[in-house]
């Protein structure tokens, strides 16, 4: 028997990105471990990972190319050769291309975090081709820009410094779920000595284990952090220093802070006025006294009309109180902006077509955008959609629309997938790719400092085929002949990062592949000195960038487009805020197929508060109907003050066919955008609920 461990890397959308070593007896994976030497990994997986073999090794693994042979949805497929299937595909396009490239469509996110098998060939491939772009806009645009405008890039704290920091706020994020590693030192934080708080609606699993959790309404973020904002400044407990040498515009924002008193933003956060004044005060005087004092703001408090803003305001207060002169102090919102990313070299812009801007298409409106016909403001309809990396029909919001728009009968849709999504029910042509196991990549990450690499630890199952192969194939069917289309996997990871850059100056990819990772050289505390990003190079509490974007310079609060207070017609019929934040076992929708963590998640559920239950003559553990005009969905009930009342929960995005009912959370969700990122506003929802007779 030959046996070896194999360097992986973790490919999901986490913020965590964990080293993986791979135990491989006879070409096959028998075992994936955490690798107890990786700094933030510690040895630790989540259970879904833990379980990857069973994943890869799946009985309803795609083997082979195969073409529809039912209705569009119905997902009936027969194997076709990879022959036949790239020379159907590139018929096609060629066809579309010839009228206009740009009614061909790549839709993909995060399914791999990989450079390599995320965006590299794929989109020097629909560079090449003159296609649409997409707006990759569906998880963190809203705060990314929010943030952006304030401390000008998505740099933050070190995760490795949390176990330091006397105050951790777990702000709009559920580490326990979502960012183990995370939540790990912030239990070394908790046995030094520090306080933890979550400000979240719901009882999260973090939030119970928190020393103090503030249950705000959904979408009021922004006034909660205005309303700290006010204290901080009445009560004096902001460093002077830092705001003169580092910050802009405090004036108009003392202004600004003094509107929203703790009275005023208690009534908006429906939270009790002394709770706004004691989070002020206990981050204001930690700070004061020098301890650290460290906020993790995460997607939570993104995902509403005012997402943007609530991001901007939080990322204000680190600088007001001088948090960030500390390494454990400050903010994490992402590290993703500290990895110096070659995107030149992995997906060839100077592909596109010369003297011609491609039209955008933002992910987050696929629904109406499919139903869309060609007009002179939108160009031409969608004729093609090639999907990798992604389950659009079951993540995207307002569900109804997209699947209605995927069973056009005139659109032809190519699906790249380990498993036949409810997305891949869809497809023309749905095509077999690799797992993670069996590719190389090379990996950045949004939550810790380190650059990754995965090695191939087991040969392609089947057909499988990396999605680079299978763009390199397309590339050829289509009759390119640029050199970039003939490079290896193997070349492309040793450019993808930039070795001129000083956080990634000794990178090499073959030394790489051998240790499995590298830190990036970056400062302990990036903004101790300041030097932030932003056009001014200070933290700007008045930003010109937004006024000239269209929007207010300073801090302010934006209401929900749908809640109680900011749409009272819309609430009468419809008088419960819907959220659907992550299950643990699931990884977006990924893993719902897994039998052992969808067992453990057991089926679609709907939290509600007691007050709410009765209200409505629904008991523990009824089957409900969810709705609103947008469309319904049913689910078990679990009563529970976890959610606070007024607000109804249903973790996790299942996958649609794995419902008693064919639907998920998405069906009410609505296609808005927020203030800036133009980002979905998944958590921005009013439905009302009724027992199922
Ligand atoms: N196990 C697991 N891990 C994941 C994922 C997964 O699906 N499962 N998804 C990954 C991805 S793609 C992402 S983007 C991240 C997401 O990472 P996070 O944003 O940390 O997601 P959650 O951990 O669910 O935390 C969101 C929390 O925000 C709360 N929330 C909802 N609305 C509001 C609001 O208006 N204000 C505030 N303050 N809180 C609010 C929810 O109740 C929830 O507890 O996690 C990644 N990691
Ligand atoms: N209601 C509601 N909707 C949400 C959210 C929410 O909180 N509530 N969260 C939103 C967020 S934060 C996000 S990030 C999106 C996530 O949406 P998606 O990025 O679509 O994530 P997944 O649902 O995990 O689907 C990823 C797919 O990629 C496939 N895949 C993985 N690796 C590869 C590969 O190497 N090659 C190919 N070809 N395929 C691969 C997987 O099998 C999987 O089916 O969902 C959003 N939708
Ligand atoms: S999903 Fe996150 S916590 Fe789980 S193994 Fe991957 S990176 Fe680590
Ligand atoms: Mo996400």
């Amino acid at each position: 028997m030959t046996s070896s461990i194999v360097r992986a890397v973790c490919p999901h959308d986490c913020p965590d990105t964990c080293a993986l070593l791979v135990t491989v007896n006879d070409g096959v994976a028998t075992e994936v471990r955490g690798d107890p030497d990786h700094p933030t990994t510690a040895g630790v997986l989540c259970t879904k990972v833990a379980r990857y073999t069973e994943r890869t090794y799946h009985k309803d693994r795609l083997l082979t190319p195969m073409k529809r042979i039912g209705k569009k949805g119905e997902g009936k497929f027969a194997p076709i050769s990879w022959t036949e299937a790239i020379e159907q595909i590139t018929t096609r396009l060629k066809a579309i291309a010839a009228k206009d490239p740009q009614a061909i469509l790549p839709y993909s996110y995060a399914g791999t975090m990989g450079l390599v098998q995320g965006e590299s060939m794929s989109a020097r491939f629909f560079n090449r081709l003159g296609a649409s772009e997409l707006d990759r806009t569906i998880c963190a645009s809203a705060g990314g820009a929010g943030y952006k405008y304030t401390i000008g890039a998505r740099i933050g704290t070190d995760i490795e410094a949390f176990q330091d920091a006397k105050l951790i706020i777990f702000w709009g994020g559920n580490p326990i779920a979502s960012n183990l590693h995370l939540w790990m030192r912030a239990q070394e934080a908790k046995r030094r000595g520090a306080k933890l708080i979550a400000i979240d609606p719901y009882r999260s699993l973090t939030a119970e284990k928190c020393h103090q959790h503030i249950a705000l309404l959904p979408g009021t973020d922004a006034a909660l952090a205005l309303g700290m904002m006010h204290v901080l400044i009445n009560e004096d407990l902001i460093d002077k220093d830092y705001i003169a040498q580092h910050t802009l515009g405090f004036a108009e924002l003392k202004q600004r802070a003094l509107e929203y008193t703790p009275h005023k933003v208690a009534e908006i956060c429906g939270l009790r006025a002394e709770e706004v004044i004691q989070l002020a005060r206990d981050y204001g005087q930690m700070a004061q006294q020098g301890q650290p004092v460290a906020i993790r703001a995460n997607y939570g408090l993104q995902r509403v009309r005012g997402g943007g803003m609530a991001v901007r305001n939080i990322a204000c207060l680190p600088a007001l109180v001088g948090a960030w002169r500390l390494p454990a102090g400050g903010m994490q919102l992402s590290a993703s902006d500290s990895f110096p990313k070659n995107i030149g070299a992995l997906q060839k812009p100077e592909l596109k077509p010369a003297n011609k801007v491609a039209r955008v298409i933002n992910m987050s409106t696929i629904g109406d955008d499919l139903l869309r016909p060609a007009s002179a403001e939108f160009g031409p309809k969608i004729d093609a959609l090639i999907v990798y990396n992604a389950n659009p029909v079951a993540v995207a919001p307002e569900s109804g629309k997209v699947a209605q728009g995927f069973a056009r009968e005139d659109l032809f849709t190519v699906v790249l997938e380990h498993f036949q999504t409810d997305t891949a029910d869809y497809a023309d042509i749905l095509l077999p790719a690799t797992t993670q196991l069996e590719h190389v990549d090379i990996h950045a990450t949004y939550g810790h400092l380190y650059m990754m690499a995965n090695n191939a630890a087991i040969a392609p199952l089947g057909e499988a085929k990396p999605n680079t192969e299978i763009f390199r194939l397309l590339a050829a069917g289509m009759g390119y002949v640029d050199p970039c289309f003939k490079e290896s996997d193997e070349q492309i990871a040793g450019v993808a990062f930039d070795q001129t850059h000083v956080h990634a100056i000794h990178f090499d990819w073959s030394t790489l592949k051998q240790k499995g990772w590298q830190k990036l050289q970056v400062p302990a505390a990036p903004f101790a000195n300041g030097g932030f990003a932003t056009p001014s190079g200070k933290c700007e509490f008045y930003s010109a960038s937004m006024l000239a974007d269209g929007l207010d310079p300073l801090p302010t609060y934006i209401a929900p487009y749908e809640s109680v207070a900011s749409n009272p017609v819309m609430a009468k019929k419809y008088p419960l805020a819907f959220i659907t934040p992550p299950a643990r076992h699931f990884l977006n929708s990924t893993f719902v197929n897994v039998q052992s963590l969808r067992s453990t998640e057991g089926e679609p559920h709907l939290d509600m508060h007691p007050e709410d239950a009765a209200l409505r003559g629904i008991a523990h553990h009824d089957m409900v109907t969810i709705f609103n005009d947008r469309g319904e969905l049913n689910a078990k009930v679990r009563v529970t003050d976890r959610a606070r009342a007024g607000l109804v929960v249903g973790l996790s995005i299942w996958w649609k066919k794995m419902a008693s009912d064919g639907k998920n959370g998405n069906e009410v969700t609505s296609q808005r955008l927020t203030d800036m990122g133009r980002a979905p506003t998944f958590y921005d929802v009013l439905v009302e609920v009724r027992k199922m007779v």
